[in-house]
């Protein structure tokens, strides 16, 4: 026994940092158009492979291949590319707004606007997100007025969640969009009871459950899938691996020489992993695994791989902890720059059209910005009144809140 070597721990590390350039081979990329499209009632157990893999739709040249490659209406496309467009022109005026000191906080979504677009896209009205806070492409693929969203960052009279919440943690019900909660993964679980009611009930909807890769490694994350494989709960489980937690690597969530698409399969739910940058193949894998679930076929677990380009928040400095021009070398690219190129291949775009539509969306979001700063801004102190924050802690006020309203004398 004396002979053996003292133990030691092993602490991932990414490949990257400041001034190091990242060595994204650990990605295992796979060939656009090589990997397989079971049928929609294939076993768990067979989707192994898939877990694995990565499927791909666009190649280099922006042309759909392979067996993910469905017949995408055109009209659909261009309504995909101008929600992505607008989500990454609507986060660049916020952060902008933010450091005017016009909203407090944001968090912008840059380099994953494909996959909340196209999912979006892929569901049917009434099924259900659980979005964490960087699904804002969902409310834009499903044209949520933009005053709305900005008074709730703005925390203004008009705000919808009367100041409430931080800025981002948006509610949209009427949109499928379930209330953001600032506790990670505690919708992922939720997503799988709505979705359970929703069976239970006898409906025809279906529940999408939203988490980061970091957040995996929470425990509501395990419980999800326990319940969601138990009673073949109509849900999508969408894990959005953009390599980063912050400051943490995916590594240390739990993704090194494994993959979150991976934790499906072991838990006995069909699982895929899905190029995120790729808007035709989150398109395809998102009606697949729709399908599935409305045809009481059960949950799927999706990993999109993509990448954060931006900050954490505003409240982040990225150069501290990776390489400044780390997303330049992500090898799968920009997602609206991919739509773009097959658009324009298709027939269906053109660099005029892209530059014209670019300039009507920043004209609407400007508009829309303005509007909401009628309302009130942050450094305007236009703000709801205080005597609203003691409502809707419960259904009817009850006397101790009354009490600290009076005290407060409002
Ligand atoms: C329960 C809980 N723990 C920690 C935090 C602080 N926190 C906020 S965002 C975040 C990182 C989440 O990373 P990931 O799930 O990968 O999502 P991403 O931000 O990359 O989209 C952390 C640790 C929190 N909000 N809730």
């Amino acid at each position: 026994m004396s002979q053996c070597k003292p133990l030691t721990l092993h602490v991932p590390e990414p490949s990257g940092r400041p001034g190091h350039e990242t060595d994204f081979s650990y990605l295992h990329l796979a060939e656009a158009g090589a990997v397989r499209r079971p049928p929609l009632e294939v076993l768990p157990s067979d989707t192994s492979d898939l877990a694995y893999a990565l499927v791909r739709v666009l190649d280099d040249d922006g042309n759909a291949v392979g067996p993910w490659a469905a017949d995408i209406d055109r009209e659909l496309l261009r309504r995909g590319m101008r929600a992505m467009m607008k989500t990454r022109i609507f986060d660049a005026r916020m952060v902008i707004a933010q450091r005017q000191k016009k909203m407090s906080f944001y968090m912008q979504s840059l380099g994953e606007e494909a996959i909340g677009t196209a999912h979006a896209l892929a569901l049917q009205e009434g099924d259900m997100c659980f979005p964490t806070y960087r699904q804002q492409s969902l409310l834009m693929a499903r044209d949520v007025p933009l005053v709305d969203l900005i008074c709730q960052l703005l925390s203004n009279q008009r705000d919808p969640m009367k100041g409430r919440q931080l800025p981002v943690l948006y509610s949209v019900r009427a949109a499928g969009f379930f209330s953001i909660s600032g506790n990670l993964a505690t919708q992922f679980i939720q997503a799988v009871g709505w979705g359970m009611a929703s069976a239970i009930k006898g409906d025809t909807k279906i529940a999408s459950a939203w988490i980061g890769d970091g957040s995996t490694a929470e425990s509501d994350f395990h419980t999800a899938l326990t319940f969601a494989h138990v009673y073949q709960a109509p849900v999508i489980l969408n894990v959005v691996n953009n390599q980063w937690a912050i400051s943490t690597f995916q590594t240390l969530a739990g993704g090194e020489s494994t993959t979150f698409a991976a934790r499906g399969i072991g838990c006995g739910i069909a699982s895929l992993r899905v190029d995120g940058n790729d808007f035709l193949a989150v398109y395809a894998a998102s009606r697949w695994a729709a399908e599935r679930a409305r045809s009481n076929l059960g949950p799927t677990l999706i990993e999109w791989i993509t990448y954060r380009a931006g900050p954490h928040s505003t409240s982040d400095d990225p150069s501290k902890y990776r390489p400044a021009d780390d997303w330049s070398h992500f090898p799968l690219g920009d997602p609206i720059a991919r739509l773009k190129q097959h658009l324009i291949r298709i027939g269906a775009w053109s660099e005029q059209e892209h530059q014209d539509t670019e300039k009507e969306l920043e004209a609407q979001v400007i508009a829309a910005q303005k509007e909401a700063e009628r309302y009130g801004t942050l450094a305007s102190g236009q703000i709801p009144s205080p005597a609203t924050m003691f409502e809707d802690v419960y259904k009817d006020m009850p006397e101790h809140l009354r009490q600290q309203r009076r005290q407060l004398g409002v």
